[in-house]
């Protein structure tokens, strides 16, 4: 009893003494900050390197540079990816990233680099040994393929993607393997600056010797303004969600599809592989609704195709390499006609004007428990279309 009361009057003393600090405390105005979160600027504590949250053909290390890179690069974490890490000159660009804080890195810079890429090429330079760190500790030794994600209308990603490659190029070979390298860039929308359209026509510049030269693949362009002409009234939020969500999303699918057996036709790992050493690739995802005939899956390919495939202008006659995917609900596949299907890929082939010119072109048919009829294409070994590039330069102010 006695020991009770002691207790009981201690609690009562304590408790009186914190509600006393805190009230001193908001007497004297401080008020309660918001929780900082603590980002890396240097080389990080090791860490156990993790393997992806699901099997995949293709094992992926992934950096995203400068915001939007980030942000293409957290889309990819979310989804399961988990050898994934971002830079940066700045903390702010981070805000609504799901990574953790130590998979985050800040080159230090002079106050950002605000879209000058020569400050993005100055803050790599001068974080070389943090930006190995992070690949030796987020990577490890069992990555196979490298995939650079930025914007080409900013300055930090910009201007450190070039030196960035070179970096990932030589960490793999560091390893003994192949110097496997992707990127992965955003394109301006129209109402974007004649920075944003400067800034992108000089990277594209930079990178396109490294395209022809096939010293980068697989290089996916996502072009902002095609997706914003799609999507006119999406928020703004949401905009970035879907075209991220969008490109990121048909990745996947195919790194998955890739590792899958399929009763059917299987798009394996061989195959995946050709088609991302294939250069400049085009994703394209199209829900086939209507397959009661034999034209109609042909039809519904001919007519989404360009809408699906995200980016304008490119000359798909040219494509080096195709894949054509199905994936199809039990019910369906036990009813749909084979001769549909080949019907598709005949289809496909001709839209690609693929006759008599040794296009490489994958089939593969899947089940999936999802309702429905869907047609995954890959469309690779394309070049950016002289038009874009023109209007890249006009709105740049550098063509007259
Ligand atoms: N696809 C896509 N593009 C984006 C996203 N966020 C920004 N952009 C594009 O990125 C460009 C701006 O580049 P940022 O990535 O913000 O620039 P940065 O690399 O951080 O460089 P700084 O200029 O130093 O801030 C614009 O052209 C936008 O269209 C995104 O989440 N997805
Ligand atoms: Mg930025």
């Amino acid at each position: 009893m006695k020991l009770h009361s002691s207790v009981y009057l201690f609690l009562l003393v304590f408790i009186n003494v914190i509600s006393f600090m805190k009230a001193s405390l908001s007497d004297t105005g401080i008020v309660d900050l918001p929780k900082l979160d603590y980002v890396s600027r240097g080389a990080n504590q090791l860490r156990t390197v993790k393997p992806d949250e699901k099997q995949v053909a293709v094992k992926f290390g992934i950096i995203g540079t400068g915001q939007a890179g980030g942000q293409i690069a957290d889309t990819f974490y979310q989804k399961g990816y988990r050898r994934v890490f971002v830079i940066n000159t700045n903390t702010q660009d981070f805000l609504g990233l799901k990574l953790p804080n130590d998979y985050k890195l800040v080159m230090p810079s002079e106050g950002g680099s605000g879209k000058n890429p020569s400050m993005g090429n100055d803050a790599i330079k001068n974080s070389k040994e943090e930006v190995i760190n992070y690949m030796k500790n987020t990577f490890g030794d069992d990555v196979e393929h490298i995939l650079i994600c930025t914007s080409a209308g900013g300055g930090t990603g910009s201007g450190s993607t070039p030196e960035l490659i070179t970096l990932a190029k030589d960490y793999l070979k560091s390893q003994g393997k192949e110097p496997n390298v992707g990127l992965l860039f955003s394109l301006p929308k129209f109402s974007e600056g004649g920075l944003a359209h400067k800034n992108s026509y000089h990277f594209i510049e930079k990178i396109e010797p490294m395209i022809s030269e096939k010293l980068i693949s697989p290089v996916i362009v996502t072009d902002n303004q095609t997706i914003y002409q799609m999507f006119p009234n999406v928020s703004a939020r949401m905009f970035w969600r879907k075209a991220n969500g969008h490109v990121v999303g048909i990745f996947d699918t195919l790194n998955i599809l890739a590792s899958q057996e399929s009763e059917f036709f299987t798009f394996d790992r061989a195959d995946y592989h050709s088609i991302l050493n294939s250069g400049i690739l085009l994703f394209g995802a199209t829900n086939v609704k209507k397959y009661e005939r034999e034209s109609d899956i042909s039809d519904s390919l001919r007519k989404n195709l360009a809408n699906s495939l995200f980016a304008e202008g490119f000359n798909i006659k040219e494509s080096t390499h195709a894949a054509g995917i199905f994936v199809a609900s039990e019910g369906i596949l036990d009813s749909l006609p084979q001769s549909y299907l080949d019907q598709a890929f005949v289809t496909l082939e001709r839209v690609l004007g693929a006759q008599n010119r040794g296009l490489n072109l994958f089939q593969g048919l899947y089940e999936t428990s999802t309702e429905g009829l869907f047609l995954y294409t890959i469309i690779g070994g394309l070049k950016i279309p002289e038009a874009r590039k023109n209007e890249l330069a006009t709105k740049a102010g550098l063509m007259q």
